[in-house]
C-alpha cells in the first residue's frame, strides 16, 4: 500500500519515463523502430522495475491513466522522429490486459492516434500471451475493433503461456515475440530448439518474428539462420532516453 502511494505520486510528479528500445531487421541490420518502455526512478534514485510496479498499477487501476500517458507519449516520439526524417515502421508499446479490457480503449487509441498525427500501421500494440488466452471471444472482439484502426498487433513473451494453435491462428496478429528466455536457452544443451519452432510456427501462420534479448553475435546469427526477423537486445542496444535515440540513429 505505501510503494501504491509512492507510485501515484510518482505518475503525478512525473518520474515515470519511458525508455525506447531499438528494433532491427536481422538480415540486414536496418532499424525498424523502437520498443517504449517504462520506468520509475524513486526521489532517491532507486530504480523499481515495471515487473514489480505494473501489477501494482494493474491491481489499484492507475494502470489506465498510466497506460494512456505510454500510449500518447509513444506516439507523440514516433511523430516527431518521422517528421525529422528518419525511416522508421514502427512504435511498439506494451499494453496490460487490464487496458485492453476497457470499452474505451479503442477511443484511447485513436485519440493517441489523431492528437499525435501518426498513421495508424506506425503503431504496433504488444499484448502479454497469457493475456490473450484467457476470455477468448472478448478478445477476440477487441482485437478486430483495433485491427480496423489500422495498427499492428504483437503478442508478447510468446512460448512462455499457453496459447491454443486453432486460436492463434484466427487471430488478426501481425508479430510473435520470441521470449527472451528461449532467446538465452540458445547458450544451453538445449540450444535454439524452442526458437526455431517459433519461427516455423510464425511462417505457417504468415506472422513476422521477431526475437528479444539478443545479447550475443551467436544469438544474432542462429537466429538469423533459422529465419528470425527481426530482434532486438543489448547487443543492438539497451533501452535509452528519448534524447539519445537521435544520436543512436545517426551512428547505427
Ligand atoms: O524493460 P523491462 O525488461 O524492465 O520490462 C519488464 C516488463 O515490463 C516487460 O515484460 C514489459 O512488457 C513490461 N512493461 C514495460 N513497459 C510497460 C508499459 O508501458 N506497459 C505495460 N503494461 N508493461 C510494460
Ligand atoms: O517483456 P517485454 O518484451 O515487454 O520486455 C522487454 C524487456 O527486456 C525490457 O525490460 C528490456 O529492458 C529487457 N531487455 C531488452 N533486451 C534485453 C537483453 O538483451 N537482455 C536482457 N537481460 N534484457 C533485455
Ligand atoms: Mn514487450
Ligand atoms: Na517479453
Amino acid at each position: 500500500a505505501v510503494l501504491m502511494q509512492h507510485l501515484h505520486k510518482a505518475f503525478d510528479a512525473e518520474r515515470l519515463y519511458l525508455m525506447y528500445q531499438p528494433q532491427i531487421d536481422l538480415s540486414n541490420r536496418r532499424i525498424i523502430g523502437f520498443e517504449a518502455l517504462l520506468r520509475w526512478r524513486t526521489d532517491d534514485g532507486q530504480m523499481i522495475p515495471p515487473t514489480d510496479f505494473i501489477p501494482l498499477a494493474e491491481h489499484s487501476g492507475l494502470i489506465i491513466s498510466l497506460g494512456a500517458w505510454v500510449l500518447r507519449t509513444a506516439c507523440f516520439t514516433m511523430m516527431q522522429l518521422l517528421e525529422k526524417g528518419f525511416e522508421l515502421d514502427r512504435i511498439a508499446v506494451n499494453v496490460s490486459v487490464i487496458q485492453f479490457r476497457q470499452p474505451e480503449f479503442i477511443k484511447l487509441v485513436e485519440r493517441a492516434l489523431h492528437d499525435s498525427g501518426l498513421a495508424p500501421h506506425y503503431l504496433e500494440l504488444e499484448i502479454t500471451e497469457s493475456v490473450t488466452m484467457n476470455g477468448a471471444g472478448m478478445f477476440e472482439e477487441a482485437l478486430a475493433g483495433l485491427k480496423t484502426l489500422g495498427i499492428q498487433i504483437a503478442i508478447d513473451d510468446f512460448g512462455t503461456g499457453f496459447s491454443s494453435l486453432s486460436y492463434l491462428d484466427k487471430l488478426p496478429v501481425d508479430r510473435l515475440k520470441i521470449d527472451r528466455a528461449f532467446v538465452t536457452q540458445i547458450d544451453t544443451s538445449a540450444g535454439p530448439r524452442i526458437a526455431e519452432l517459433i519461427t516455423q510456427l510464425g511462417k505457417k501462420l504468415n506472422v513476422k518474428i521477431i526475437a528479444e534479448g539478443i545479447e550475443t553475435e551467436l544469438h544474432w546469427d542462429v537466429l538469423q539462420k533459422m529465419g528470425c526477423d527481426e530482434g532486438q537486445g543489448f547487443l543492438i542496444a539497451r533501452p535509452m532516453l528519448e534524447s539519445a535515440i537521435e544520436p543512436w540513429l545517426r551512428s547505427w
